[in-house]
């Protein structure tokens, strides 16, 4: 009997830290974007505009609004949708997702100032027909940096400065090397001169380099070792004391290749923090080839994609809690009915990349990088560094 009363009272005695209003503490009712705060980590998304003003849509905004601590506009801070005809700005779309995160007491992360992909045509074709000079076009891509990021000043917690600047081993060359239209036209200096330009700026803003494929290192060769390539590249950048504080990780991963572990992506995120850089994932998804079966809704070929990919979402959030200098964790597009993996993979279709379905389900994903969050704590995770943007 008194046994009884004793292991009673403890129970009991356990159930209530931390429990709120006489209920006991439920973790799982919890946001991600208030789980990740118990770790100082950001949770974000990649944020389509078109979805979010959708009025058919209200499932899409209430996420975006609820769950995440962080945004990133999927498309529209890019230079093609800021300045579509040359000297007319189209700021709307971009400063209603300022405005949005405001109101949410979100953050958001810039994307992206210098990219060879979604240039407006009037730059690219000028470029092709000799009409802009070499000159001219680093004025232009000064005069771009200087007023984005002047017009975001104090609103943008982390720009991408510089985007997939660095080849694959499938280009030609196989060697690595830098890569496409800036590095073509002004040679490998823009990359300095992109971050100079964007401190002055904006002087408290976080400033990344982002690619995807350096989630972990490889050879240790930067010929062949993409993580490499760029860890040389921003150990060069520092030693110039160009002002780069930050190495986004994009993510993108699918689970029909062989991916990483958790301790092999902890430890090149580590790498670059003993650069004194910051580290963010900042584009997860994992895709899936669609076989037939997938489509036909065979469970035996889903429920594996499904595992897979749940389980490499988890790899780099795990990876990210346990390396104090990674900041943020965002996952490019939150539900399957919304990613860009559908459009761009047909050959063989690839889909279910995210971690809602197209019903704004959770998927597995989504429930285990919960668990991530919640599991996690002292010794191992700690909370974040507070950043010091380099001047
Ligand atoms: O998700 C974006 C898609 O809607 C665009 O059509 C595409 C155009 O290049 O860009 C996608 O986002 C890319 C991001 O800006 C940079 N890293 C790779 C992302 C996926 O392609």
């Amino acid at each position: 009997m008194t046994v009884g009363v004793v292991a009673f009272a403890t129970a009991a005695a356990l159930n209530t830290v931390p429990a709120t209003a006489g209920k006991p503490y439920d973790p799982t009712t919890q946001s991600l974007a208030k789980l990740g705060l118990r770790h100082g980590l950001q949770i974000g998304t990649a944020v389509d505009m078109a979805a979010l003003n959708d009025a058919s849509e209200p499932q899409y905004r209430k996420i975006v609004a609820t769950e995440f601590s962080s945004v990133t506009a999927e498309n529209v801070m890019k230079w093609e949708s800021l300045e579509p005809t040359r000297g007319n700005y189209n700021w709307g779309p971009a400063d209603q997702l300022v405005d949005f995160a405001k109101r949410n007491r979100q953050s958001v992360r810039g994307h992206v100032l210098v990219w060879q992909n979604q240039l407006p045509t009037w730059l690219t074709s000028g470029v092709a027909d000799g009409s802009i000079s070499r000159q001219e076009l680093r004025e232009l891509l000064r005069k771009h940096i200087t007023t984005v990021v002047s017009r975001y000043q104090g609103k943008i917690s982390q720009w991408d400065v510089i985007n997939e600047a660095v080849s694959d081993p499938w280009d030609n060359p196989p060697t690595l090397h830098y890569k496409g239209f800036w590095a073509q036209h002004l040679g490998p200096d823009y990359i300095a001169d992109a971050f100079r330009w964007a401190r002055a700026a904006d002087p408290k803003a976080l400033l990344f380099y982002n690619d995807y494929n350096i989630e972990a290192f490889g050879s240790g060769d930067p010929a062949d070792d993409k993580t490499q390539f760029v860890y040389d590249m921003a150990k060069r950048l520092l030693a110039q004391r160009v002002p780069i504080d930050g190495i986004g990780s994009q993510g993108h991963l699918g689970t029909q290749y062989g991916n990483y572990d958790t301790l092999q992506v902890a430890a090149a995120l580590k790498k670059f923090g003993a650069l004194g850089l910051v580290t963010a994932f900042t584009e997860v998804d994992v895709r899936s080839q669609l076989t037939e079966a997938v489509q036909a809704g065979d469970e035996a070929e889903i429920n594996p994609r499904l595992q897979a990919s749940a389980a490499n979402f988890s790899v780099l959030l795990k990876a990210c809690l346990a390396v104090r200098s990674c900041l943020s964790y965002t996952v490019w597009g939150f539900s399957d009915k919304y990613s860009w993996v559908p459009s761009w993979f047909n050959d063989p279709p690839e889909g279910l990349a995210t971690i809602y379905d197209e019903n704004f389900q959770p998927k597995r994903a989504y429930y285990e990088i919960k668990s991530d969050l919640i599991f996690a704590g002292p010794p191992y995770v700690l909370p974040r560094i507070a950043p010091k943007p380099r001047r």
